[in-house]
């Protein structure tokens, strides 16, 4: 799937890059730093989710050296680190569906626990 190394940590970066600017799309709204749009909401709110979907494939054996904060616990520990995964997809189809509601309260009760998904994996598989 990746020619290099390096390959497949620039795709899974580069996907969680785009989930983390729609989350701050979203964030905005919940902590009333900008107006809430429901039209936007639920476009970033479906970026989020189909991208979700995109990291796992970058996270080959032998990818936790170089531009990576990966730590070698993601192959180690791979079926916690798939089960953090799939609680955070769970959680963005959720707030996906909640986002499509175009009610702000709805958006923002799925909104931290989707976030805290994000901040879990990262507290036990990234590095500092
Ligand atoms: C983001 C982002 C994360 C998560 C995390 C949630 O927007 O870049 O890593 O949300 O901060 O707590």
């Amino acid at each position: 799937n990746f020619q290099k190394p390096e390959d497949a940590i620039k795709y899974r970066r580069s996907a969680m890059t785009v989930m983390a600017a729609h989350f701050g799309v979203l964030g905005a709204m919940a902590n009333g730093r900008v107006p809430f749009d429901a039209a936007a909401a639920s476009r970033s709110a479906d970026v989020i989710a189909l991208v979700s979907h995109l990291p796992a494939a970058g996270f080959v054996p032998g990818t936790d050296k170089g531009e990576t904060r990966a730590k070698p616990e993601i192959w180690t520990e791979n079926a916690k680190f798939k089960g953090n995964y799939d609680k955070m997809v769970d959680a963005v189809g959720k707030l996906s569906v909640a986002a499509k509601t175009g009610n702000l309260d709805t958006m923002k009760a799925a909104f931290g626990p989707a976030a805290n998904t994000c901040k879990a994996c990262h507290d036990d598989f990234r590095k500092e």
